[in-house]
């Protein structure tokens, strides 16, 4: 199959480690995904007023706005992870991730044999909250076991993790967007050490490496990056919150099986075996309720 992306596009993913691609998606792309996430607020809210500890379910505010009123009503300290996943696993995710077009810029980047992995996270980065704050990372750092408690340490330098990362709404600086360090791939896996707050980051002066790039999108935008491009994101500063949703693709057959015994995911397209492909319900029937609750 010709591949999707022009080879300029693929050899600058090749060269920087990751790649911005404008237009791909539209608005209904996102309507089940939103009807999703806004049932999983209702959830949310429902808990948290039965508790006590919002005084309203603020349900006349919208979508963007609900969460925002019901985190701020909490000076406590957090009320909810801003990380969903099995908050909002549902055939809608799925299809998000079996999207065509997401898939295609896959298949250019890492061959059409691909198995999705289920660490996809719908995030909501709250205005003002340093929680959210992401220090500079590769996502194959948090693919290597627990180094710290002694447990054997796995190593994914050598694997293709492909995130596909989507904003829900119009991202830049203002609202932590994420930054970019370009090339640092090429480094190969760095060493991290813990900060004050436990939070793994870079040893080294990552940032002298090339120039940080922020990386602006729209709504209907997509950034593909691989698991050893270092980036980032900062502070919310907006009055909104800041929702994306990051995917994960690998090759089928890399060996990444403890991935996807902590994270079931399925095949999504196999052109040598097409009947390979696994439906929503096989991959709903793989999750199982414990991991859910
Ligand atoms: O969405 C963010 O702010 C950070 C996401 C991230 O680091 C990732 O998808 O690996």
């Amino acid at each position: 199959m010709d591949s999707w992306l022009t080879t300029e596009q693929c050899q600058a993913y090749d060269e920087q480690g990751y790649l911005l691609l404008r237009g791909v998606l539209d608005d209904k792309d996102f309507a089940p995904l939103r009807q999703v996430i806004s049932s999983a607020i209702d959830d949310r809210a429902k808990e948290l007023y039965d508790g006590g500890k919002i005084p309203s379910l603020y349900e006349d505010l919208s979508f963007y706005h609900r969460l925002t009123q019901i985190l701020r009503e909490s000076q406590k300290g957090p009320l909810l992870s801003w990380n969903w996943n099995r908050e909002v696993f549902s055939r809608e995710v799925y299809q998000l991730l079996t999207h065509p077009k997401i898939l295609d810029i896959v298949a250019s980047l890492i061959g059409s044999e691909i198995t999705v992995n289920g660490d996809y996270w719908i995030r909501f980065k709250m205005p003002t909250g340093g929680e959210s704050v992401f220090p500079w990372h590769q996502d194959s750092i948090y693919y290597n076991g627990n180094a710290d408690s002694g447990q054997q340490v796995i190593f994914s330098e050598e694997s293709q993790i492909l995130t596909v990362w989507i904003p829900m709404v119009d991202v830049d600086e203002h609202n932590g967007c994420l930054q970019i360090i370009p090339g640092s791939h090429k480094r190969g896996l760095r060493p991290p050490r813990r900060d004050e707050n436990g939070r793994l980051i870079p040893i080294e002066d990552i940032e002298s490496w090339s120039e940080v790039q922020n990386v602006r999108m729209k709504v209907g935008d997509v950034l593909v990056f691989g698991n050893l491009t270092f980036h980032r994101s900062l502070e919310n500063t907006s009055e909104n919150i800041r929702w994306s949703v990051d995917l994960r693709y690998s090759p089928t057959g890399s060996p990444l099986e403890w991935l996807l015994e902590k994270w079931p995911g399925f095949i999504a397209r196999s052109e040598r075996q097409p009947e390979t492909v696994e439906s929503w319900e096989m991959w709903e029937a793989k999750r199982t309720p414990s991991d859910l609750r």
